[in-house]
């Protein structure tokens, strides 16, 4: 019996992938020379694909595949994946909640202290020698008592705000409908902000959040307040954000993601009153583990004819 073969548009971590060279007669994408040519050659026989948040699979990617039948990726978001086209077809995809979630949260939370206490500035003032030459460093605003806004109450929200409590901060809310929780809920991003010290974007990023987080949201957030983004680029009007940290409409801002990756706008890069992570939240060696299980996993169950076991939709 022939492996079934499968499309690697990104790979997944050694481990996994050695999984599915064993399971499948495997074709590399993600290191051809001509990837055109290389997806007319092998696209007939193409049953199923892994991929991971960043790369995704395009429309037109998931129509030059007429074989395919599930598209596995090792990310919990799936908006690089045309999921309509997908649909239409009746493709899979699967892709990989909860493996993650302590991972990203803990970014958050990490973001906060390094913008509300400023370490990345106070380690280049120690670095600098400023410490010695200008004296103490200037005094930073605590997190007991601050309020903590999150859009986006799923999974990763909610481990944010577990997180937040035990530093005695307070937690409020914007989502698409009020949750069984203890926590205030706002109605709108905008109303969000103007309750918030630090607003944290936990959404799912596509074109249902594409900058949500808008300029008149950032100014609500305000010269005091911080924004941290754990979710994705997309969800804030990048341009009016820099704007706001460049002219001090908005106080600070914690950053896992960006409106363009790996090429972070330079007008971002050069602020003091930021703190910048590569979009690592999930960059945990357990983790990443764990997700790319999950994507050999779901494969098997697919062509085991069992239940998938994180199917998205
Ligand atoms: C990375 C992520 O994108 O899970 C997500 O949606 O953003 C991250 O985990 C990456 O896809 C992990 O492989």
């Amino acid at each position: 019996m022939p492996l079934p073969d499968l499309l690697v548009l990104s790979m997944i971590r050694p481990d996994q992938m050695r999984q599915l060279e064993a399971a499948y007669t495997v074709h590399r994408l993600d290191l051809a020379e001509d990837p055109v040519a290389f997806l007319a050659e092998v696209a007939p026989r193409i049953r199923a694909a892994v991929t991971t948040g960043g790369r995704g699979i395009t429309a037109d990617e998931v129509a030059a595949l007429p074989a395919l039948e599930i598209v596995a990726t090792s990310s919990v978001g799936t908006d690089k994946i045309d999921l309509g086209a997908c649909a239409a077809r009746g493709i899979h995809v699967t892709n990989t909640p909860d493996v993650l979630t302590d991972d990203v949260a803990d970014i958050a939370l990490g973001l906060i202290l390094m913008t509300r206490r400023r370490l990345v500035e106070g380690h280049a003032y120690v670095a600098s020698g400023a410490w010695a030459q200008e004296g103490p460093f200037a005094l930073t605003s605590a997190l007991k008592g601050k309020k903590v806004g999150i859009l986006g109450l799923g999974r990763i929200g909610q481990a944010i705000a577990a997180r937040c409590l035990p530093f005695g901060m307070r937690v409020g809310y914007c989502a698409r409908s009020e949750k069984p929780v203890d926590f205030e809920f706002m109605p709108s991003p905008q109303a969000l902000a103007e309750w918030s010290d630090i607003f944290v974007i936990a959404t799912p990023g596509g074109a249902q959040t594409e900058a949500l987080v808008s300029k008149e949201v950032i100014e609500a957030i305000g010269p005091r307040g911080t924004l941290i983004n754990i979710a994705r680029g997309s969800v804030v009007d990048e341009a009016a954000m820099i704007a706001a940290l460049q002219d001090g409409r908005l106080g600070s801002a914690g950053l896992d993601v960006f409106a363009r990756e790996p090429e972070a706008d330079k007008a971002l890069t050069s602020l003091h009153n930021v703190a910048l992570s590569p979009h690592h939240a999930s960059g945990t060696v357990e983790t990443r583990d764990a997700m790319a299980q999950l994507v050999v996993d779901n494969l098997a169950a697919h062509f085991a004819g069992a239940p998938l076991l994180t199917p998205v939709g």
